[in-house]
C-alpha cells in the first residue's frame, strides 16, 4: 500500500490550492519517463480498440479530431494506463489535497495535433456530480504545453462559485458542445507547463482549452479524476472506482452526469426539439 503519514505539499502549497483551486508540482514525472509514455500512448491510439473505442479514421472530413479522438477510460483495457492513473507520485499530492485517501475514478488520453479544436471552458463537477465535495483533475501534459499549442486555461477562485448550467459552445473552436461563463470580476489564464509537471484541480473550477494553432506540436496530456474516500454519491458512469491499493468499489449513484463533456450537452439538445424538460 503506498499510504504514507506525511505531507508532501507544505502549508503554502494547501493554502495556493484553497484559494485558487489549483496547484502546479514541477517535474513530477522525468522527461525519459514522459518520452516513453507518449510513445506508448501514440500506439495505442495508432491500433485503436475495437469494440471500446474507434480506431483512428482517415478521412478527417475537416475534422483532424477525427483521426485523433481523444480516448476515455484506457484504464479499463490498458495496464500501463491505469498504473499511472494509481500513481504514488500522485496518490502523495492527492491525499494532501483532498486531505483524504484519494479513489481513481478515470483517465483520459487527448492527443490534440495542430490545427486541432480545443475543449471549451467548463466544470468537471457537473459531470462527475460528486457529492460530498468535489472532483480533482490531475492534468499531466506529455509535451510542453502553451497558448499556441491549445495549452489549458483555468479561472482561479472560481471553485467558489457555483456549478453552472452550460450554453452552446463555439463549435468552431471546441470539440465539446457546451460552454459556461466566466463569473464578472475573474478571467481565465493560462498554465503554461513542461511535459513532466502536473497541474491538479478542483472539479468546480471552470477550465478548458483553444485550439491548437501551431503548425507541428502536439499538445498530448492525460487526465485522471480522483474524488475523495468520504464521496457518498458519484455518477454512475465512473464506476468502478479505484483505491491505490487495487480495490475497487463503487459508493452511491448521482443523477445525471456522464461522459465529461457531452452529457448535458445532449440534454440541452433534446431539450431545445421539445423531447425533454430541463429543470
Ligand atoms: O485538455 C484539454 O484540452 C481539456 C481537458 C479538460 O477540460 C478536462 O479534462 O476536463
Amino acid at each position: 500500500m503506498n499510504h504514507t503519514t506525511e505531507r508532501t505539499l507544505s502549508d503554502e502549497q494547501i493554502a495556493q490550492y484553497e484559494r485558487d483551486g489549483f496547484l502546479v508540482a514541477r517535474d513530477m514525472l522525468p522527461v525519459e519517463e514522459v518520452a516513453a509514455l507518449r510513445e506508448h500512448f501514440m500506439a495505442m491510439h495508432a491500433r485503436g480498440v475495437p469494440g471500446y473505442y474507434e480506431p483512428p479514421r482517415d478521412d478527417e472530413g475537416g475534422d483532424i479530431l477525427r483521426r485523433y479522438p481523444r480516448i476515455m477510460h484506457p484504464h479499463r483495457v490498458d495496464e500501463l494506463s491505469k498504473d499511472y492513473m494509481l500513481d504514488a507520485r500522485l496518490e502523495s499530492v492527492l491525499r494532501d489535497l483532498f486531505g483524504e485517501e484519494p479513489l481513481a475514478a478515470q483517465i483520459m488520453l487527448y492527443v490534440k495535433p495542430p490545427g486541432a479544436r480545443g475543449q471549451a471552458l467548463h466544470q468537471d463537477d457537473l459531470y462527475l456530480r460528486t457529492a460530498p465535495g468535489d472532483c480533482m483533475a490531475a492534468w499531466v501534459p506529455l509535451d510542453d504545453a502553451d497558448e499556441e499549442n491549445g495549452g489549458l486555461f483555468v479561472v482561479p477562485g472560481s471553485h467558489k462559485t457555483e456549478i453552472q448550467c452550460p450554453h452552446l459552445a463555439d463549435l468552431t473552436r471546441s470539440f465539446t458542445t457546451e460552454e459556461v461563463d466566466v463569473p464578472a470580476g475573474m478571467e481565465p489564464v493560462l498554465v503554461e507547463l513542461k511535459a513532466g509537471d502536473v497541474l491538479f484541480f478542483n472539479g468546480s473550477v471552470i477550465h478548458g482549452s483553444y485550439p491548437n494553432t501551431s503548425s507541428q506540436r502536439f499538445r498530448r496530456a492525460f487526465i485522471c479524476h480522483y474524488v475523495g474516500h468520504s464521496t457518498t454519491e458519484m455518477s454512475a458512469g465512473y464506476y468502478p472506482l479505484h483505491t491505490f491499493a487495487g480495490e475497487t468499489l463503487e459508493r452511491g449513484r448521482a443523477e445525471g452526469g456522464g461522459v465529461c463533456g457531452t452529457e448535458a450537452a445532449d440534454a440541452l439538445h433534446q431539450a431545445r426539439r421539445g423531447e425533454l424538460a430541463l429543470p
